[in-house]
């Protein structure tokens, strides 16, 4: 704060009355003289000095008591003369946008600190608080009404263009992500237009930053608001995708994951302007090696039951469109107790269902098989609880999460993959030529868990996969099959991605090339 002298006070008037009264009595006594006496002359000349002297008094102190406004407004406004308003919290580590609450406090200090300078004479400067006091309001409706406009366009286009973030470490929906200042590291939990900032908003530490995914957000550090993990995947810029996997033990959903991954990036590289980034250091740590974990003999190690699921981000590419593929593979264990089961929140959050089953835990399949046959295949059968019984865990399980109404249920829509298809091939009950659907209803009697999956989800679909890769490199046909029909809801652009190649449909790769790789509905 200036300590200085004021450009002008009451004293300074009283100062200048004395030699103005002084005046007034010399004043005619040297006209008198001046005239000869006369009077008429002397009171004429003595009225038009007094209306010249009253006009510039009039306007010396208009100005002066001006000039006393517009120093406070400098030093307040531009100066820092004010005193500080303390921030929103730490939530929210940014300074107040100037509609936020300054505005209106730096008129506060303005109107006393001219009231402090010029004692009554404030009241000529009303009309010039008055102006401010019209600014300020001016500003801060339009700051407003542009905060607004901005988030329902930003709102608007979210919802446009279907995106849904879902944060795949705690699985809570975030109606938009966190930020952290690219400078100092603080979080911003919610960096949308508000008292904050408008367009941009100013961290403590003074970077300024955007407010919105559409003002450049996106290029920051993002974080989940509720379990503040880091999003490395850059969420609200692309649709999201959750695809939830579900089965017993060694049902083989974690090698299936693998062979989505591998059919994605197989056709993405098929196809100009598209492509398949792993787009976290989780999902590059637990998919980086698809090729060598779907080779003919290799094994899938168990997923960690201990180990709460994470959902594995892959971003694809094809022409303009971009998809957030976020999978959710969780440990066999999850799925044998209701308690554990309702842990896995996403369920809720899901629409798309992958029900994996192992043909050779089912005991039909098993005991038709032959004794070589058997001999060949003991240990790639898992001990899997019946599918029956995941099923209806699991799905009593996304009904209590979507809520007892199950409302929403008809959006949803369950793929029962049986895996080993590889391995089945050329033995006496190989599906061949029978539809998928027939043959999983008829040779591995599940035709319960057919029934109610077509009452309980809004569509149901089978199908046989071979989680493997042909020498070359290339995906097993029937793994391209299932991410088409995952993929299908979203976009053109991916199901032309995964358009089968020339007669590969028909001729899956794989030891024994009798493996349907069709979808039946
Ligand atoms: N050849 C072949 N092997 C498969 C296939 N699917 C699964 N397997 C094998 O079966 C075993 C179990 O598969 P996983 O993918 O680990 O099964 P999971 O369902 O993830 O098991 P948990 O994580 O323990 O619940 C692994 O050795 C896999 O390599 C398949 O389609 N073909
Ligand atoms: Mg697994
Ligand atoms: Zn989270
Ligand atoms: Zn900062």
């Amino acid at each position: 704060m200036s300590a200085g002298r004021p450009p002008f006070s009451p004293s300074d008037l009283e100062a200048l009355l004395v030699p103005l009264l002084v005046l007034l009595v010399l004043a005619p006594m040297v006209l008198f003289l001046v005239f000869d006496g006369d009077s008429m002359k002397v009171l004429a000349s003595l009225m038009s000095a007094v209306v010249v002297v009253a006009a510039l008094a009039l306007s010396t102190g208009f100005t002066a008591l001006t000039w006393v406004y517009v120093r406070s407004v400098h030093l307040v406004l531009f100066q820092g003369h004010n005193p500080e308003i303390p921030g929103p919290g730490p939530g929210d580590p940014a300074e107040f946008g100037y509609h936020g609450g300054p505005a209106w406090r730096d008129l506060a200090e303005v109107r006393s600190r001219v009231r402090r300078r010029t004692g009554l004479l404030v009241l000529f400067l009303l009309p010039h608080l008055a102006v401010h006091a019209a600014v300020v309001l001016t500003h801060t409706a339009w700051a407003w009404v542009g905060a607004a406009v901005l988030r329902l366009v930003d709102g608007g286009l979210l919802r446009y263009r279907r995106v849904r973030m879902l944060c795949p470490r705690c699985f809570e929906r975030m109606a938009y992500p966190s930020y952290e200042c690219v400078h100092c590291g603080r979080v911003h939990r919610d960096v949308r237009p508000g008292r904050l900032g408008v367009f941009r908003r100013r961290c403590l530490c003074g970077q300024s930053m955007p407010t919105l995914l559409v003002l450049g957000s996106a290029e920051l550090n993002a974080l989940c608001p509720h379990c503040l993990q880091g999003l490395e995947h850059r969420p609200g810029e692309a649709r999201e995708l959750p695809i939830a996997l579900f089965g017993g033990t060694g049902a083989g959903k974690t090698r299936l994951t693998h062979g989505l991954h591998a059919a994605l990036e197989h056709a993405a590289a098929s196809h100009p302007g598209a492509r398949v980034e792993l787009a976290s250091e989780d999902t590059r740590h637990r998919l980086g090696n698809s090729a060598l974990m779907l080779s003919p003999r290799q094994r899938v190690p168990p997923t960690r039951p201990g180990r709460r699921a994470r959902g594995l981000v892959l971003r694809v590419t094809a022409g303009r469109r971009a998809l957030m593929v976020q999978v959710y593979d969780t440990a066999g264990e999850w799925f044998g107790r209701l308690e554990r089961t309702e842990e896995l929140t996403y369920l809720g959050k899901t629409t798309t269902f992958v029900l994996v089953v192992d043909p050779l835990a089912m005991p039909p399949v098993w005991d038709a098989l032959d004794a070589g046959e058997r001999r060949r295949l003991a240990e790639e059968r898992s001990l899997t609880p019946d599918p029956e019984q995941v099923y209806m865990q699991v799905r009593d399980g996304i009904a209590h999460q979507y809520g007892t109404s199950a409302r929403g249920l008809g959006r949803t829509r369950l793929a029962v993959v049986v895996t080993r298809g590889d391995l089945l091939a050329g033995t006496s009950i190989a599906p061949a030529d029978v539809p998928p659907e027939r043959w999983v209803r008829e040779v591995l009697g599940m035709r319960n868990v057919l029934r109610a999956a077509r009452s309980d989800f809004g569509s149901t679909r089978v199908f046989v996969t071979g989680a493997v890769v042909a020498p070359d490199g290339s995906p097993d046909p029937s793994l391209t099959t299932l991410a088409r029909w995952l993929l299908a809801p979203e976009a053109e652009e991916f199901t032309a991605m995964l358009a089968p190649e020339p007669a590969a449909e028909a001729a899956p790769v794989g030891p024994d090339p009798t493996v349907p790789a069709r979808e039946v509905r």
